[in-house]
């Protein structure tokens, strides 16, 4: 599959430009297993990433132009002159590849032109993370023609920046990172403040359980107000408590942390999901380790109930998803992702799946929203390069 992906995207490059690329490199979209809107508060994620990539040909070129062209927007290639690229001046998509180019520059290394042709099999505004998948494929790509030698957290960083200044949306880290160092058969458990990571084995399949994404098709943006708000009030809750980040509130503290934020309404509810979270991914990983996967399905309900009630980012489709789930017999489901719209995740024995399937299908016919997508996320590889 991915050796077809890669030849097809191959080919386009060729009939695009008339050369053949210097390669094609590959970046995976991402499931957030546990830790939602705690990476922006220095907190813990654990994504793990998609079999769904974005997959990019790339030629250097040596006269400052960079051209980007996708299969999946059928245009001619869009042509930038690099000196000239410059934050929220980029339309659309190519922002997201631009935007790695400029910060890239901008860290000091030469940028001398290239030619790119992406295609992308990560469903775009699902909550899946394709815009790091399309930053963080670009940016794999040009660190090895220009043999830069960044290493992945590097890499992330700058995708991080190309999307926080060149596109304008503020996001934390987790996605790109996921996109730069996932690993088949696990999830990620990663600290947002120093980046230190450890690959935790998630191999459902294994002990009969799968995992299934159920995309509600109701888009999300995170440049919209909504995710920056959320995020102005936590960092508005680290400095009423005096603390660097969320990060610095412990769970055995998060009571006196809410007396002291008095009639703060608004703040002591962001507050109480990030510290509550931050405790759901700990939990979480221990009990991965020692082996009690179906265990977890609790916890990951639990962090939709915060997310729904607390943070208050899920949306009645979402909601829909993870009753239905819940009540047709699976482990554990919670919303994953930025919110407002995008995708749930269910947790489930593997002989439940076609019961659940069509238990989506109906709950969402009767309540009149349009049918959801439903496919089943095994723990992928990160980015790589393919030819
Ligand atoms: C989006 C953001 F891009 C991430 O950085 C993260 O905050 C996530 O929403 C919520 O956990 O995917």
């Amino acid at each position: 599959m991915a050796a077809e992906h890669a030849q097809q995207v191959r080919e386009g490059f060729t009939a695009l430009y008339g050369t053949e690329p210097d390669g094609v490199w590959a970046a995976p979209g991402r499931v957030n297993l546990i830790g939602e809107h705690t990476d922006y508060n220095d907190g813990f994620v654990m994504p793990f990433a998609l079999p769904h990539t974005a997959v990019a040909a790339v030629a250097l070129r040596h006269d400052g132009v960079l051209r980007l062209h996708s299969a999946d927007m059928p245009s001619d290639p869009v042509e930038l002159r690099i000196a000239d690229l410059a934050p929220e001046t980029a339309d659309g998509w190519t922002a997201y590849p631009a935007g790695v180019v400029w910060a890239l520059r901008q860290a000091g290394h030469e940028m001398p032109g290239a030619d790119v042709h992406l295609a992308s099999t990560v469903p775009s505004g699902a909550g899946l993370s394709s815009s790091a998948a399309l930053e963080v494929v670009v940016a794999l790509a040009l660190n090895d023609l220009c043999g830069l030698g960044l290493k992945r957290w590097q890499l992330a960083r700058l995708c991080q920046r190309a999307e926080n200044i060149y596109v304008g949306a503020p996001t934390g880290i987790m996605d790109q990172t996921a996109a730069a160092c996932c690993q088949a058969g696990h999830a990620l458990f990663l600290d947002t403040r120093d980046l230190s990571q450890r690959q935790i084995p998630f191999d459902l399949a294994a002990q009969g359980l799968r995992l299934l994404v159920v995309d509600t098709q109701v888009k999300h943006a995170h440049s919209e107000g909504e995710y920056g708000k959320r995020r102005a009030g936590c960092e508005k809750g680290a400095a009423l408590l005096g603390v660097d980040a969320l990060r610095d509130v412990p769970c055995d503290g998060l009571d006196a942390a809410l007396d002291r934020l008095g009639d703060e309404e608004e703040v002591r509810r962001l507050v109480k999901h990030v510290v509550t979270e931050n405790r759901r991914v700990e939990r979480v990983v221990s009990l991965l380790e020692s082996g009690e996967t179906r265990a977890i399905g609790p916890l990951l309900t639990e962090g939709h109930a915060s997310l729904r009630d607390d943070f208050r980012i899920s949306c009645a489709e979402l909601d829909l998803v993870v009753d239905t789930a819940l009540a047709s017999g699976a482990l554990g489901a919670r919303m994953t992702g930025g919110g407002f719209g995008g995708s749930a995740i269910v947790l489930a024995e593997a002989d439940d799946v076609p019961a659940l399937t069509k238990a989506f299908e109906d709950a969402f016919t009767h309540a009149g929203f349009t049918a959801p997508r439903v496919f089943e996320a095994v723990p992928s590889a990160g980015a790589r390069r393919l030819v």
